[in-house]
């Protein structure tokens, strides 16, 4: 299907006109990026899963309680970027344990993912009432605008660390801003650590995390009429202690031009000229502070592995 007024279209024309030439990680995540992702997950080198996952079994009934409101009335656990849900599924059984009355709502912008999910919990939680949304966030972010009753506000696994840091106090602000007093939101943030495990992290030995990034390409030729030919292309990424980022990129091996069908339009590449995909910022525990003194939060509870690899931390306004 190739759709020139699409939103991704528009995206790629902007993305690939500027300088460095950059794509965003968002669109990483079709049905086929989503199962990729489930694959990372699972590696030796990407520890930050394992590290919240650990904090849930630990902490899962200190956290339900640091995010259940005080009052009764309607109550909704909303999470944004929910994927498989595997950590959240932990909470949510602490929740229905506690007798606590209230509507999961996941957000998730991969429809694939989306359906496991909802069918996953059916049969495992067949008691929990769930509202799911296929949607980005900045759409999801209306919809919390609008929503009636108390709320808690789930962004796990280091997702924030996407955000370039002034889109990501951008961001916070306009999260901050729907909610109540008694309302709270529960961050997980990937700490700064040795660097070589950090990088390892984003550039495993089997080659998923490059399958990952590169196929973002054959979306754009599935999707755009797109021409990539990916043996001329392939993965790299850093880390910047200085300033906590991960950077990732598709480096393009050879002199090339790109024709994308659905915008008309011819690329050119130089030998290793760069396609910036993705920013996956690591953070310290006084950058979360501030950060949140910024955005007009304050830091309920912070939790944190034994390995203090990973903060997960409950806010409010
Ligand atoms: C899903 C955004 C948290 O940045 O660590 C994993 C995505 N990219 N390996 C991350 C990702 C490469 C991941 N997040």
């Amino acid at each position: 299907m190739i759709n020139v007024a699409s939103e991704l279209a528009q995206h790629v024309a902007e993305g690939l006109r500027r300088t460095p030439k950059t794509l965003s990680s968002m669109y990483f995540y079709d049905d086929i990026g989503s199962q990729l992702f489930q694959q990372i997950m699972k590696l030796p080198e990407y520890y930050p899963t394992r590290a919240e996952f650990s904090i849930f079994r630990e902490h899962g009934a200190a956290l339900a309680a640091a995010l259940s409101p005080q009052a009764g009335g309607a109550f909704a656990l909303v999470e944004l970027g929910a994927g498989d849900g595997a950590k959240t599924k932990l909470l949510l059984r602490e929740l229905l344990r506690a007798g606590t009355a209230f509507t999961y709502a996941p957000v998730d912008i991969s429809e694939g993912a989306m359906t496991g999910l909802v069918e996953s919990l059916r049969q495992e939680l067949p008691a929990l009432h769930v509202a799911p949304l296929v949607s980005d966030y900045a759409t999801a972010l209306t919809e919390l605008r609008t929503r009636p009753g108390s709320k808690a506000v789930l962004f796990l696994g280091s997702n924030i660390g996407n955000f370039h840091p002034t889109d990501r106090l951008d961001f916070l602000r306009k999260l901050a801003f729907p909610l109540a007093p008694a309302d709270r939101l529960l961050i997980g943030f990937d700490l700064q650590k040795d660097p070589r495990r950090i990088r390892a992290a984003y550039d495993d030995a089997q080659g998923i995390t490059a399958a990952f990034n590169l196929n973002l390409l054959t979306r754009l030729n599935r999707e755009l009429g797109a021409d990539f030919d990916l043996a001329k292309w392939q993965h790299y990424t850093d880390y910047n202690p200085l300033n906590g980022a991960v950077r990732s990129y598709l480096v393009s091996t050879h002199a090339q031009q790109v024709r994308i069908e659905a915008l008309d339009e011819t690329f050119e590449f130089a030998a290793w000229e760069v396609i910036h995909t993705e920013n996956s910022y690591k953070f310290t525990l006084r950058q979360i502070e501030e950060l949140a003194a910024e955005a007009g939060l304050r830091v309920v509870e912070s939790f944190t592995d034994a390995a203090g690899d990973f903060a997960d931390v409950v806010l409010a306004t």
